[in-house]
């Protein structure tokens, strides 16, 4: 897991609000990637296992402060995880233009690095704020905590998280969500619920995103759906494409249909 794969070394994470362009970050240092230790040696396993309990004990505990505070908000929290480049943003940007106007939304961005995610959010016509992560993979509940104090969502709205595209590390990181999308694209191969299964273990709702591709690629859409159905029993499956359109009525409909807390 994360303690092992070098992203707790990067440098600071940083929040931004694009609109102001001010920088609220560097300051994180409670959070994940920055409660290793300083000792140099390399630790025995025992040690780096026990360091591992902690950052997600701690997180959980994060995590339950921002679930308490978005429900005294009223503000319905959806964490969208996929690989990079399934289409996270892509699907946003539609999403609030075809219905932002009834389902009022603010979007967090997670990026290693970039602006780019939130100004795209920015232009479609929603509020941002991007987390940039630097050498991190994944966001954690701290990093969401001080993204909602710069984005400060109105009572009653959807807040849509971006997490870092990674299909392991985000799947370990409660952030204090209502929900969580796992969103697949046809382009990545059926397989993947089987080889990444923490991912779907979890998932509320899964995309099957670029279904327009589906003439183009080999891809089961029968295995997949068993795939993840293996993961996570009776999980909702929606084949959706977020540029032409497929399916996006239903996608629609459960973002209506979710309750706040
Ligand atoms: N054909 C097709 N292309 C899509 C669809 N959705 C997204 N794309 C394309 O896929 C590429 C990646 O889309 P993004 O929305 O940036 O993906 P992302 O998951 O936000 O990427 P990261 O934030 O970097 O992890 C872009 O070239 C999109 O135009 C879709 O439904 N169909
Ligand atoms: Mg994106």
């Amino acid at each position: 897991m994360c303690a092992t794969c070098g992203c707790s070394d990067g440098p600071g994470v940083r929040v931004i609000d694009p609109a102001v362009q001010h920088d609220h970050g560097g300051h994180l240092h409670g959070g994940h990637g920055h409660g290793h230790s300083h000792d140099h040696d390399t630790p025995a396993a025992g040690v780096t296992v026990a360091l591992e309990i902690d950052i997600l004990a701690r997180n959980d505990d994060l995590a339950a402060v921002n679930r308490a505070r978005l429900a005294e908000l009223g503000v319905t929290a959806l964490n969208l995880m996929s690989s990079p480049g399934a289409g996270k943003t892509t699907l946003l940007e539609r999403t609030i233009r075809d219905v932002g106007a009834e389902l009022p939304c603010t979007v967090l961005e997670g990026d290693q690095e970039t602006l780019l995610d939130a100004e795209r959010i920015r232009a479609a016509g929603a509020r941002a704020v991007q987390i940039n992560t630097g050498a991190g993979c994944h966001l954690d509940a701290d990093m969401v905590a001080e993204g909602l104090r710069v984005l400060a969502p109105a009572p009653g709205s959807l807040l849509f998280v971006e997490n870092v595209g990674n299909l392991v590390c985000p799947a370990l990181f409660d952030l204090g969500e209502s929900a969580r999308v796992v969103i697949m694209s046809v382009t990545e191969g059926a397989d993947k619920p089987l080889k990444y299964p923490h991912m779907f273990r979890t998932a509320d709702l899964v995309l099957l995103t670029k279904v327009d591709l589906l003439p183009y690629v080999e891809f089961d859409v029968d295995a997949f759906v068993s795939g993840a159905r293996r993961a996570r029993p009776g999980v909702e499956v929606l084949e959706i494409s977020a540029t032409r359109g497929d399916g996006l009525a239903g996608w629609y409909r459960w973002l209506g249909a979710h309750p706040s807390t």
